[in-house]
């Protein structure tokens, strides 16, 4: 296993990679190119920049987020073959400089969605992400996105700025048409022209969970429980074609066993790399993100380790958000101190599971 950390960049992040090195068995970052937008290529020069500043640093970059897809290639339309002509390239560019992993999603229009990202805790005041589908009403996206413009809630919706909300309209009309069904096919299709590629250059692709893992606004989504990862996993058959389990995007949903599906994708070899944090349940579709240690949310963390070391020990792990606390600031969930004690905490139950495993 590798212990590894999100870095967004010098000049995105309030996290120095000399902090991230300080922190106990930290192996390297899984990095970002935050400023790409979907569909672009990523270059050589851009990735040597980035990958270099990390070795430069004592940390490895063999884990890369958000490739993001163009929405094109989710609806199909005839543009798609240039996008994954681009993401070729751009898998291609990051092979070259030693990236072994690219996590992304499939998620139509939104990556994820909280209704608030900074609940903050009575009983100690630090905050962390917060959802409460009570809280959207009726509201629909138009009307969130609008909502952030006139500042007037902490609603966000990554990636649909205010000034893009003409085309966020046209997008969520077009998507009427596509069902689930479709949406898998449209993927189908993508990964069919994208895991030779990886094939040939070592790549692993890994499909990060819907986050809430449910359908949200009317649009189709296929992953966020067992039965629809298991369906990605065999659109194409290839170990190129993984999953980014993350625990905290799964875990949202109370009916998701985490442990059973780290098992279940891990002995079929189909785990790419790991988001561990904890989900802490208030009610019907309402959570808010909670410390690491199982003691503090609803997941046992101790069973999730447990499952990753006897079935993907070679795996990537990072402790995913975490709470603000000690009066830090910073993007939310994305902050050093709660992430750096959830790493010393994850490193701490590895270290139990395999001595334990080893004494049998
Ligand atoms: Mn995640």
């Amino acid at each position: 296993m590798k212990m590894t950390f999100r870095w967004y960049g010098a000049n995105s992040d309030s996290v120095s990679l000399r902090q991230i090195k300080q922190i106990p068995g930290m192996s390297g970052i899984m990095g970002v190119l935050d400023y790409k937008a979907a569909g672009e290529v990523w270059t050589e020069d851009e990735i040597a920049a980035y990958v270099g500043e990390a070795q430069a640093a004592g940390l490895e970059c063999e884990v890369i987020e958000s490739v993001n897809v163009h929405e094109d290639i989710k609806m199909g339309l005839p543009s798609r073959d240039k996008y994954i002509e681009n993401y070729c390239a751009t898998i291609r560019n990051l092979a070259k400089h030693g990236v072994k992993v690219i996590v992304y999603n499939f998620m139509p229009v939104f990556d994820w969605l909280r209704t608030d990202l900074a609940r903050i805790m009575p009983e100690d005041g630090s905050n962390s992400l917060y959802f409460d589908e009570a809280d959207l009403g009726d509201r629909g996206p138009l009307e969130i996105v609008r909502n952030t413009l006139e500042g007037s809630n902490g609603f966000s919706l990554p990636g649909w700025e205010p000034e893009r909300l003409a085309e966020l309209e046209k997008t969520m009309k077009r998507y009427e048409g596509i069902s689930p069904e479709l949406l898998r096919e449209n993927y189908r299709y993508f990964l069919q022209g994208i895991i030779p590629t990886c094939e040939k250059c070592g790549i692993v692709m890994a499909c990060h969970p819907d986050d809430p893992a449910w359908p949200i606004f009317g649009l189709p989504r296929i992953a966020y429980d067992l039965d629809g990862l298991d369906k990605i996993v065999k659109l194409v058959d290839s170990r190129s074609n993984a999953l980014c389990l993350c625990s905290g995007s799964l875990g949202s949903n109370p009916s998701n066993d985490i442990p059973a599906i780290i098992r279940r994708f891990g002995e079929m070899g189909r785990i790419g790399c790991l988001h561990l944090r904890n989900i802490k349940f208030l009610g019907h579709r309402k959570f808010r993100e909670a410390a690491h240690l199982s003691s503090t949310g609803d997941l046992d963390m101790f069973e999730i380790v447990k499952a990753a070391y006897e079935t993907c020990p070679d795996t990537y792990i990072r402790p995913d958000h975490g709470r603000m606390i000690w009066s830090e600031t910073g993007r939310p969930g994305y902050g050093l101190y709660d992430r750096a004690l959830g790493a010393a905490y994850l490193n701490g139950l590895w270290e139990a599971v395999e001595k334990l495993s080893s004494k049998k």
